[in-house]
């Protein structure tokens, strides 16, 4: 063969390589839906993220223009444009049009490996219906355009300019991606994660449909962060933060307490967030739990040892590390397998917290007295649940007298609706189809557990009966192949009480029973707002724009019945609007995003009034079914 054919040969494997990517997209960018969607940005912007992780880029700007087409434009070094010697084309077209080819140019010790797929920005590239790439290098502007990852005119020289930096425009295929559009919060979301992980890049986002626009720059990096996972709380001191950078690795830490009992710490890799954690999180936990243990013994404030969830109650921490090679593993491989993480994180973290804790004895103090707080309360709690199994009051052994159960024992068949008030109840229980369908009233506002500990919650009438009805147990001994129903269907009123059952509920699931989440078994009904006669038919309304648009098509002589709650319908009426697997419609809870599920009930539940106040008068309408 000779050279010339060998480049071919490679040029045609490069471009089958694109086609593969169109051929199966899922594969390369998990969905097709939303969340592939803005997996394309990510991709793009991962890149820039690189360029300023190496030390070249300050800036990134994204557009969300009114066209559906997004721009991502920074300051970096600009995507080199020489002839590559290989493939005899620009080195951009190799970038743009070889999958993985970002890698070969550079010997960066880490990159962020592109989102969780670490696919490259050729992947967006053939997944774009247009796509157009302008280099700013050398003094010079280039452009060059693509259609579905096939060039459409040749790399161009436009105009002279200073500066440097790369710009990416696409228009996802929406051959191939289902129509969805761009999010400004959900894109806002993961801006403002990428500053907070890259202390001093500046990311500013600006939507041209709406007008909205933020700029995300943070010089405090992850201390930042845990502020700013704080804000709604009361906290007990200035961020704690650890850092140290090699050659190879990078581990930041930053920790601040609070006076809540909830532990939230969140860990990242290369700027991924490793949802399932992982060898770096295990080495700060080891690290957190014999420095706190030594520091007890060495000052001889309390003769007990504590174990790991004591020290990490009301704790809010960071942790960030850059590393080469990262292994991801798990079921949605957001965990670190690389096993010599563990000792290093360890290491540096230890040092760290020994030497933290010895400048700053009073901070060290607080958190050993409420540390020891927590192993007290947890043998309370402990305590309580042993009395409160001796009572069988916990098992299904011993279901509630009020429990109105399904024949089916086949838990995977079998729902359980925790209905408001004593009429819905009663409507419900000549309603439901009593095969599959459970039914347990629930009385008023129960317990906030928000600001309450396990034991606490042991002792409330209200909250055992619906632990019990359940069956899995609660807290360390929960166990969800116990669950005596796949479904658990929250039903209150469409009104602000029944929103603020409905969040009590969803706050005693999201602390207490988040397996429950996870596994997909936690729902909320949606009762229609208004009934529509017209002769002798009868039609029925979610919200308000059902209702009109119904009423549209209907045309004239309807009569219209706003509910004020679930007791105003029959039983007939409440099973086919609102039980009736054929007709309902549910309301699936899933934890999209654990950050913004803890800020929100934070908010929603916490001691802080203002942002609580702020937070529904901008999301009035979301709140009613709150959807996290
Ligand atoms: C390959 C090599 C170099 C930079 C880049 C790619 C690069 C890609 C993107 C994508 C978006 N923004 C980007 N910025 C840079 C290194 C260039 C050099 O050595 O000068």
């Amino acid at each position: 063969m000779t050279e010339k054919d060998e480049y071919k040969a490679e040029k045609i494997q490069a471009l089958e390589g694109l086609e593969a990517v169109r051929k199966r997209p899922a594969m390369y960018i998990g969905s097709l839906g939303g969340r592939g969607l803005h997996h394309l940005v990510y991709e793009v912007i991962d890149n820039s993220i690189d360029e300023a992780l190496a030390g070249f880029c300050t800036q990134i700007k994204i557009i969300i223009h009114k066209d559906g087409k997004v721009s991502i434009a920074d300051n970096g070094r600009g995507i080199p444009v020489d002839i590559h010697p290989k493939f005899n084309i620009p080195a951009v077209q190799v970038v743009m049009t070889k999958l993985h080819a970002g890698g070969k140019f550079d010997k960066k010790a880490y990159k962020v490996s592109g989102g969780l797929h670490g696919v490259g920005i050729s992947v967006v590239n053939a997944l774009s219906s247009e796509l157009i790439v302008e280099v700013r290098r050398d003094g010079k502007l280039y452009r060059q355009s693509y259609s579905r990852g096939k060039p459409t005119s040749e790399l161009k020289e436009i105009s002279d300019t200073k500066e440097t930096g790369t710009t990416i425009i696409f228009q996802p295929d929406y051959e191939i991606m289902e129509k969805n559009e761009f999010d400004y919060d959900t894109l806002s979301f993961r801006f403002r994660e990428l500053a907070f992980l890259n202390p001093g890049v500046e990311i500013k986002i600006i939507d041209e449909r709406t007008g909205k626009k933020h700029d995300f720059c943070y010089e405090g990096g992850i201390k930042s962060f845990v502020q700013y996972l704080n804000k709604n709380k009361e906290i007990l001191h200035q961020p704690i933060y650890i850092s140290k950078k090699t050659d190879d690795i990078e581990v930041e830490v930053a920790v601040q307490y609070n006076d809540s009992f909830n532990e939230s710490i969140y860990s990242f890799v290369n700027n991924i967030n490793t949802i399932e954690g992982g060898m770096h999180l295990n080495g700060f936990k080891t690290a957190l739990t014999r420095v706190a243990n030594k520091y007890l013994k060495d000052n001889k404030i309390e003769k007990l040892t504590l174990s790991g969830a004591d020290i990490r109650e009301g704790m809010t921490a960071v942790i960030s590390v850059k590393i080469p090679d990262p292994q991801f593993e798990g079921q949605t491989k957001t965990k670190l397998g690389n096993s010599e993480v563990k000792g290093i994180v360890d290491s540096i973290v230890t040092q760290g917290l020994n030497t933290y804790f010895e400048e700053n004895p009073v901070v060290a103090k607080q958190i050993m007295q409420k540390s020891i707080n927590a192993a007290q309360a947890r043998e309370a709690a402990r305590k309580a649940r042993e009395l409160a199994r001796r009572k069988g009051a916990l098992d299904s052994g011993n279901l509630p007298g009020k429990l109105a159960d399904c024949s089916s024992k086949d838990p995977a068949k079998s729902e359980l609706f925790l209905v408001e008030g004593d009429s819905a109840g009663g409507s419900a229980k000549q309603g439901r189809d009593r095969e599959f369908q459970a039914i347990l009233p629930v009385f008023g506002k129960i317990l906030n557990v928000e600001k309450a500990r396990l034991n606490k919650v042991l002792t409330s009438d209200k909250l055992r009966t619906v632990i019990s009805a359940i069956g899995c147990g609660i807290g360390d001994e929960f166990e969800i192949k116990k669950a005596r129903y796949h479904k658990v269907i929250l039903m209150a009123d469409s009104d602000v009480d029944g929103s603020h059952i409905k969040t009590l509920y969803l706050t005693l699931f999201y602390r207490y029973l988040r397996p429950l989440i996870e596994g997909g078994y936690l729902f909320v009904a949606q009762p229609p707002l208004y009934q529509i006669k017209k002769g002798k038919a009868s039609y029925y309304a979610l919200d308000e724009k059902q209702k009109d648009q119904i009423l549209k098509e209907l045309g004239e002589k309807c009569s219209l019945q706003r509910y004020k709650g679930l007791g105003e319908m029959n039983p007939k009426q409440l099973w086919e609007t609102t039980m009736d697997p054929q007709k309902r419609k549910l309301l699936k809870i899933t934890i999209e995003d654990a950050i913004q599920a803890d800020t929100i009930f934070t908010m929603l539940m916490g001691d802080k009034v203002e942002p609580r106040k702020d937070f529904i008068q901008q999301h009035a309408r979301e709140v009613a079914n709150l959807d996290i």
